[in-house]
């Protein structure tokens, strides 16, 4: 399989992208609203262009005790984590390549509106469209425009943020994730790229801001952030993306964006924004706080207001086992896990039942797939009753591997290092 464009060329393109949009803020010719001028200046800061200012960050609101999501949430297949829903990786054992919609995660900065996709209308609006006029699409005017079809998985930025602090020992703030905060699906829609084009894109456009139907998103101190949103620069928009009004066949479940959301293959889940209601085409760089105070790195090895928004997920395995799962010493057992990359097609994975002793090649059940994840198992039998510490490393088509430690950024994001499964053979 081909290698698709490097990750670390995609990755400069944001920084540079997000320097040049800093100096426009500074000359009044970029937007930030909902975005404090510190915050601004913060990163202005990082960027080298104004003198530094302290950090402060909002954490995430806490836990709510109801998660306002509609689903039933079975305790054999989800972690319940305040407002959001972990699926439990056993669970996925024998599910098949599409993560089936019952056992998919779900990630609610606040709760699922129930919308009726009758009533439902798509506003494009902002001066980057022709004229700076303002387009509406039912959901049958999307369904006339020409279906794609694509498989992709939407992972959260925080997927495995717990193990800075299980493996490393280090603090970070935010939902203590496992590794279930990911889940692939078969996703229906038409591009983006059509949409922005029916409605007038003009030549000066530089970011797109879809905003979702969900209610405010009010932080732990009380402070409106305004509804979900996060700018994406017009080069993705016209790329890869989806309004996608279908996941697995079925019309988007109220949980995953019904009637319609942004589907951004490979980036962080945040990109991909649920019951989207409007999306502002802009002439002028945008910024929300989800790409200002959230979703970037933050922390001692990272400029002092941060790296550059976050866009392509990183490198992950996962075993389909339960943290110190039993298993009968006497026999001989087929493990099974999964990789993915955001980077491309995982090509190869190296499995170890010693603690990272020795080594050997898992099998690999999928051909690498760009934006998927990979199926993979390996035959085990104990040697002895006693506990054992599993281990899988994933490669991508760019050569990118797993490491043993991920560099601290204090929100968590994009765990990549290899994670410790502990098992006991009974
Ligand atoms: N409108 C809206 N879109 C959203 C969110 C949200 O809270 N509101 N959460 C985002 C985050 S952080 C993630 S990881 C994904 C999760 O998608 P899922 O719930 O369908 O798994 O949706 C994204 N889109
Ligand atoms: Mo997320």
């Amino acid at each position: 399989m081909r290698t698709p464009r490097s990750a670390v060329s995609t990755a400069s393109v944001e920084s540079t992208y997000d320097r040049r949009r800093l100096r426009q803020w500074l000359a009044g010719e970029a937007r930030a609203d909902g975005v404090s001028r510190r915050d601004m200046l913060r990163l202005l800061a990082a960027a080298g262009a104004a003198t530094a200012v302290p950090l402060a960050l909002n954490t995430p609101a806490a836990a709510a005790t109801s998660p306002g999501i509609v689903k039933p949430l079975p305790d054999d297949w989800f972690t319940v984590r305040g407002t959001n829903a972990e699926t439990k990786f056993a669970s996925l054992a024998g599910t098949g390549y599409h993560t089936p919609v019952d056992h998919f995660f779900v990630r609610n900065h606040t709760s699922t509106p129930v919308l009726d996709a009758a009533d439902w209308t798509l506003t494009v609006h902002g001066d980057g469209l022709t004229h700076d006029r303002t387009v509406e699409f039912s959901l049958d005017d999307l369904k006339k425009l020409p279906a794609v079809t694509r498989t992709a998985f939407v992972e959260c930025a925080g997927n495995g943020r717990s193990f800075f602090t299980g493996q490393q020992g280090q603090t970070v703030t935010g939902t203590a994730w496992t590794l279930g905060a990911i889940g692939t699906a078969r996703w229906r829609g038409v591009r983006l790229a059509d949409v922005l084009r029916r409605a007038g894109l003009g030549r000066h456009a530089v970011d797109v801001m879809p905003r979702g139907l969900d209610p405010d998103y009010v932080t732990a101190d009380g402070t409106d952030l305004g509804r979900v949103r996060r700018p994406l620069p017009v080069s993705k928009a016209l790329d890869d993306v989806l309004l996608a009004y279908e996941m697995n066949g079925e019309p988007l479940p109220y949980d995953h964006g019904h009637p319609v959301r942004v589907l951004v293959p490979s980036w962080i889940g945040i990109s991909s924004i649920k019951w989207v209601g409007d999306i502002e085409v802009s002439a002028q760089p945008l910024y929300s706080p989800w790409n200002t105070d959230f979703y970037r790195l933050f922390g001692d090895s990272y400029p002092e207001g941060g790296s550059a928004p976050l866009a392509r997920q990183t490198i992950k395995s996962a075993w389909e086992l339960a943290w110190d799962a039993n298993l009968d010493a006497a026999t001989e057992h087929r493990l099974t896990g999964r990789s993915w990359s955001g980077h491309g097609g995982i090509v190869r994975v190296d499995v170890s039942t010693d603690g990272g002793t020795s080594w050997r090649r898992a099998r690999l059940h999928d051909a690498p797939q760009r934006n998927g994840w990979v199926r993979w198992s390996v035959d085990w039998r104990a040697p002895a009753p006693g506990v054992y510490t599993l281990l899988a490393r994933a490669t991508d088509t760019t050569g990118r591997t797993q490491p043993d430690t991920t560099v601290l950024n204090t929100q968590g994001y994009l765990f990549d290092a290899v994670v410790r499964h502990p098992v006991k053979a009974v």
